[in-house]
Formats: C-alpha cells, sequence, structure tokens
C-alpha cells in the first residue's frame, strides 16, 4: 500500500481551527484514538468545534519536512499530536520544526507513550500541553480554553476517564478510503483487569465496557457500509462471555447471510486478542462455525515458566492454556497466533527453550516471539535491580541484559526472532520447516534448540538478519539441513521444491536448478523465460489479485501488535 497520507472525513469546508494529528507504523493502520477524539469535539464543552477540527495521518516513514509543510498549510492555532512507542522519535523532530517555524501554535500531546515519564521527555519539553491518559473529555475541553480561553494553567493535563456512555462512537469517522483499505480498529471495552508488568494494562484499574447495542449498532453500520475487516483492540476479548457471543454472533449472521445471498466468498476478516485459560464451551459452539480465513486470534501465552509468571503477576492456568490451545488448533478453523515474550526477569535460556517447545507441540499457526520491552510506566520497572535488567535507552527500550541472561546471548535470541518470522512464521516454508524442526521422522525433540543451531549457523555464513530473497533463503535451508543436519539430499530437495512451487515464485534457486528444469526440459531458453514470465503473469493474477494481497497485508497487520 502506498498512499501514505490520508485525506480527513470530510464534514467541513470550514479552515480548520484544530488539527488531529499522528504518525502510524504503516498507511494500513488507521487511528482509532484519534478518530474517538475528533467524534468527541462537540462533547464536553467542546460545542462547534467538531466542525473546525480536521485528522491528518501520516506514516513514520514521511520525511518530518514534509509533515510539517502539511500540517503548516492548513493554518490550524492549535494542533493535536497522537504519541505511541512507534512513532515518538519522529514526531520529536517534527514537533522540533513545528516549534521553530510557528511558535504560536499551540500543541497539545496525548497517548500512552507520554502518560508516563513526561518530564524525562524531550518531546514533552518542546509541547504546551501534556494530556495524560484518555483524551476523548479532556482534548475538547483544552482547546476550547486554548482558543476562547480561559487558557490552562497546567502544562500536564490528567485526562478524564467518564463512564463509557458519555463518549460518542467514532467509528462514523472512518471513511469510504479507510473502509475500503485498511484495517479498521474497534473497542467493545477498554481497560484491563489484569496486571501483568509488562504490560501498559496493568495500569488500567479494570475493565470496562461499551453499551453492547449501542456498540453492536455501529458494527452492522459499518459493516452496511462495507466493512469486512475489523481488528478488535480489547484487551481481553474473552472476558465477558456473555458480550463476546453476541459479537462472535454477530459476525457469524453475517457469514450466513453472504452465504444465503451466495456472495462468491465470505470475505469477512475478524482478529481478537484473547486469554487463553479461559474458553466457555458457548464460546467454542460459536468459533468452530467460522469458515476458515475469517477469524484470527491472538493468544497471549508470554512465559509458560510459573516462577516467573507469578513474579511478573501474571495469573495464568497453564494446563487450561494448554488444553485451550489444542482445542482450537484442531477443532476450529481460527487462524492462531501465540505470543510469547523472552527476556523477562529470572527466565533462563533453558526454561524458556522448555515453555517454547511447549508451545510449539501445541501446533498454533504462528509462534510469535517477542522480546522484553521496557514500556514506559510498566511496573516490570521494580524488579529492575534485583534482576540487573538493562534495557536500550531508545525506542522500543528493548531488554539488552538481565542477571539470568547476557548481552551476547540477547544478540542470539534477538537473531533467532527474526528468522523465525522469516522461515517459520512467513508460511513459505511448511515442508523444509518440518523438517529443520522435527526431523526427518519427527523424532527431534526440541523445536528451540533445532531452531537456535541454524539461527547461529545462518548467522555466521551471512552476517545477515535482513534482505534475503526467497531463492537465496531456499539455497541456505538446503546447505543447513544437508550440511550441519547431514539429511538425506533428495528428501530436502523434494521438500524445498513443494516449498518453492507452492510459493508461486519462478526464479531458481540453484539446489533445484536441475529439477526445475526437468519440470519444462523441451523449451530452450527463451522459451523458458517467456514460460516464467507468463507463470509469474497468471500465478499474479490468482493469486496476488488485488483483494487477495490487501487481504493477507490486513491478516498480517492485525496480527503485528
Ligand atoms: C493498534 C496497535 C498497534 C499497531 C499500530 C497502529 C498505528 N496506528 O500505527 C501496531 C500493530 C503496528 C503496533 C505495534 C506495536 N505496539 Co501497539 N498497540 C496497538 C493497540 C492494540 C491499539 C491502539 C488503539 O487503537 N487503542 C484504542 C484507542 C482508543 O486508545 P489509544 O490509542 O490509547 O488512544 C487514547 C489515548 O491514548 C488518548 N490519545 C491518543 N492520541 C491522542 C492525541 C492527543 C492529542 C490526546 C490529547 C490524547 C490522545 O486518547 C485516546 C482516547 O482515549 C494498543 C493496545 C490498546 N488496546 O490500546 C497497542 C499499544 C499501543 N502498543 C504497544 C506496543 C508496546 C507496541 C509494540 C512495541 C509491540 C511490539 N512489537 O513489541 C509495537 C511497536 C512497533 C514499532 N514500530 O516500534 C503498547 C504501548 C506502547 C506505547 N507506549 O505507545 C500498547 C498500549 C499495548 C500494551 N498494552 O502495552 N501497535
Ligand atoms: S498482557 Fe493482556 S492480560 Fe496482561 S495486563 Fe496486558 S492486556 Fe491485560
Amino acid at each position: 500500500m502506498t498512499s501514505p497520507a490520508v485525506p480527513s472525513p470530510a464534514t467541513s469546508t470550514a479552515p480548520p481551527r484544530v488539527v488531529l494529528a499522528t504518525l502510524n507504523a504503516k498507511y494500513i493502520h488507521a487511528s482509532l484514538g484519534l478518530r474517538c477524539l475528533l467524534a468527541n469535539m462537540d462533547r464536553h464543552g467542546g460545542d462547534g468545534l467538531r466542525a473546525v477540527t480536521q485528522l491528518r495521518e501520516f506514516v513514520i516513514q514521511q520525511r518530518p519536512t514534509q509533515i510539517v509543510e502539511e500540517l503548516l498549510a492548513l493554518n490550524p492555532q492549535v494542533i493535536g499530536l497522537g504519541i505511541y512507542i512507534w512513532n515518538v522519535v519522529e514526531t520529536t523532530q517534527v514537533l522540533r520544526l513545528l516549534k521553530a517555524l510557528r511558535p504560536d501554535i499551540k500543541v497539545v500531546l496525548g497517548g500512552p507513550e507520554v502518560s508516563h515519564e513526561i518530564e524525562a521527555q524531550e518531546i514533552c519539553r518542546l509541547a504546551d500541553h501534556v494530556i495524560t491518559g484518555w483524551g476523548d473529555v479532556s482534548f475538547p475541553k483544552v482547546c476550547r480554553a486554548l482558543l476562547d480561553g480561559p487558557q490552562p494553567l497546567m502544562k500536564v493535563i490528567a485526562g478524564e476517564q467518564p463512564p463509557l456512555n458519555e463518549l460518542v462512537f467514532p467509528y462514523d469517522e472512518y471513511t469510504d478510503a479507510d473502509i475500503a483499505k485498511r484495517l479498521l480498529y474497534v473497542e467493545a471495552s477498554r481497560g484491563c483487569p489484569f496486571k501483568c508488568e509488562f504490560c501498559l494494562s496493568a495500569l488500567d484499574k479494570t475493565a470496562w465496557a461499551f453499551e453492547l447495542d449501542a456498540f453492536m449498532g455501529e458494527m452492522d453500520a459499518l459493516y452496511q457500509r462495507g466493512a469486512r475487516n475489523f481488528k478488535f483492540v480489547d484487551r481481553t476479548f474473552n472476558l465477558k462471555v456473555e458480550h463476546s457471543v453476541r459479537i462472535l454472533q454477530f459476525f457469524l449472521d453475517r457469514l450466513q447471510m453472504a452465504n444465503e445471498a451466495a456472495e462468491e466468498a465470505p470475505n469477512l476478516f475478524v482478529h481478537f486478542e484473547v486469554v487463553p485459560d479461559s474458553l466457555p464451551d458457548r464460546l467454542k459452539e460459536l468459533i468452530v462455525q467460522f469458515p476458515a480465513g475469517s477469524l484470527q486470534f491472538e493468544v497471549g501465552i508470554q512465559s509458560f515458566n510459573p516462577e516467573v509468571q507469578q513474579r511478573i503477576s501474571r495469573k495464568q492456568d497453564n494446563l487450561k492454556t494448554a488444553d485451550n490451545l489444542r482445542w482450537l488448533v484442531s477443532q476450529s478453523q481460527a487462524h492462531v497466533h501465540a505470543d510469547l515474550i523472552f527476556g523477562l526477569p529470572g527466565e533462563t535460556l533453558e526454561s524458556f527453550a522448555a515453555g517454547f517447545d511447549r508451545l510449539y507441540a501445541l501446533a498454533p499457526h504462528e509462534i510469535q516471539f517477542g522480546i522484553l520491552k521496557r514500556l514506559r510506566g510498566t511496573p516490570i520497572a521494580r524488579h529492575t535491580p534485583d534482576f540487573a535488567m538493562v534495557y536500550d535507552p531508545q525506542t522500543p527500550y528493548t531488554i539488552l541484559q538481565n542477571s539470568t541472561i547476557d548481552f551476547a546471548t540477547l544478540q542470539r535470541i534477538q537473531r533467532f526472532a527474526r528468522y523465525w518470522d522469516m522461515i517459520a512464521n512467513s508460511g513459505r516454508f511448511l515442508r523444509a520447516r518440518s523438517l529443520l524442526l522435527d526431523g526427518v521422522d519427527g523424532s527431534l525433540l526440541s523445536a528451540f534448540s533445532a531452531f537456535l543451531n541454524f539461527s547461529d549457523w545462518l548467522w555466521q555464513s551471512t552476517g545477515k538478519t535482513h534482505e534475503f530473497a526467497l531463492e537465496k533463503l531456499v539455497d541456505l535451508l538446503f546447505e543447513h539441513l544437508t550440511g550441519p543436519r547431514a539429511m538425506d539430499e533428495d528428501t530436502v530437495r523434494q521438500a524445498l521444491l513443494a516449498d518453492y512451487q507452492a510459493s508461486g515464485a519462478r526464479a531458481k534457486p540453484k539446489c533445484l536448478a536441475e529439477l526445475l528444469q526437468a519440470a519444462s526440459p523441451s523449451l530452450t531458453p527463451a522459451g523458458q523465460a517467456r514460460a516464467q514470465r507468463q507463470s509469474r503473469h497468471v500465478s499474479q493474477n490468482i493469486k496476488q489479485s488485488v483483494a487477495g494481497q490487501l487481504r493477507s497485508e490486513i491478516q498480517q497487520a492485525a496480527a503485528a501488535a
């Protein structure tokens, strides 16, 4: 997806007095937080402000000067900036330029990254005001005061947290272009009752649910407008079973309606984050009815180590977790992503490896391998002295070493995580991955050790963690499996050939040259080149139709957090 800036919903032609802006990680992510603020501009003392407020979204890859030029062209009196871990570095540069050029424009910051440790941040020093926590009520109030006086006295303002039924839903603020091209974030609840110390939601007092009938009405309106890609940002979707049932049933009904109307393929996609140890039968009965490709779950495991779980205040029943994962993978067609975190206080390489292997044996479709980060404000900081935790001072504040894992090991594991995404999570090496992780006869004991060996070997052989062409990866896998792993060449070649052909790619990895040649022996080199071009074209048409490409991009984006 190339188009970087997104036009604001055109509800007004009046020149904006207020601009709400943020830098998203990628174009495909639409900012829900800013749309919440925009939708509430006429409330909470802001009467009339919605018509003079515009939304401008950028992406972090854009040049700061270009962003500033666009913002200044609107000539607003107030700019509100949404600050997150993925954009704070780039937005600091934007704000520096803004303040140098137009110090008279009032800048108000908000968002999770500037809600804690404010005094330590350059971006907060540059801003006029910082609103911490929820902004839906406090932003319009502050704008009213900045525009019409009396001027707010405090630089740092604690965001008010009203009952959710006092907020206007943000979903009308999604434009038709958003609906057609982007992942739509929605929330049926805010907050989390759990206290996992690495997570910002540990600071929430509890979880609050939006009024369900009203929320479902909003989902229906979005659906009627053509929305088909929904990512629920609820921290724990399966917390209130009544609500989860209503929401799942809503989407099942839409799938049913699509079937009855004989739509070509039900193109609905819904993503939820779930706690792993609670999957009552009522939910299971609904989950099994979703067809393949329509439902994706992100299941936070984080650690299977009871001692570590307790240390970081994560309550999780490991047996129920394992049962539920097994059920999801074997009985439903949902795509299951399970998250693990490396680097938690007291976790050793060995204990992590045991947890990884336990999870691998449960066969989730993807294992998302995260490295611990010390997010600003999170209680994990209390373990810093006891476990000698050293974090990178730059975003995203990744752990560099601690008392049980030294820096060199953490670097090894960083590479493991990167290569794991490339080989295991990419879905491009189903057969080769099985050889690598399970062995030829499925008898390998530790998938973690096997992959760590591969990862170390790959790093030593190439010195690279990025920019591997598919063909190069095929050759490297061949070299590793037939070299250090001493597997039979024919077995490895057949596995790689099947993976390579399934990918639709048509170049020639060296190790498969003969086999691929044999598949079209009668052609001259020129004929082969033509055939390659044609088959690339056909396969692009079939597999990479615009809709299919967008869908796969959306599924990846939904799983990214
Ligand atoms: C969507 C999402 C992403 C998307 C990015 C979306 C985008 N726009 O580009 C993706 C998938 C890329 C992503 C990635 C990551 N994410 Co993320 N992500 C989220 C998620 C799930 C939803 C955000 C959301 O829409 N929330 C709902 C809205 C309503 O809440 P909100 O955004 O906080 O907005 C409210 C307030 O913050 C405030 N506000 C917001 N903007 C503004 C502006 C002004 C002017 C004011 C006054 C107020 C204000 O008012 C809003 C309404 O009350 C949150 C978790 C969550 N449920 O919030 C995590 C979350 C934001 N992510 C988090 C993290 C840690 C990450 C990663 C580092 C994870 C990782 N890989 O390890 C990466 C970073 C990648 C990078 N490049 O560095 C953390 C927080 C980090 C931080 N300090 O910003 C969160 C909170 C998760 C958590 N519980 O810990 N993420
Ligand atoms: S990790 Fe999940 S369950 Fe734990 S506090 Fe964060 S959102 Fe809640």
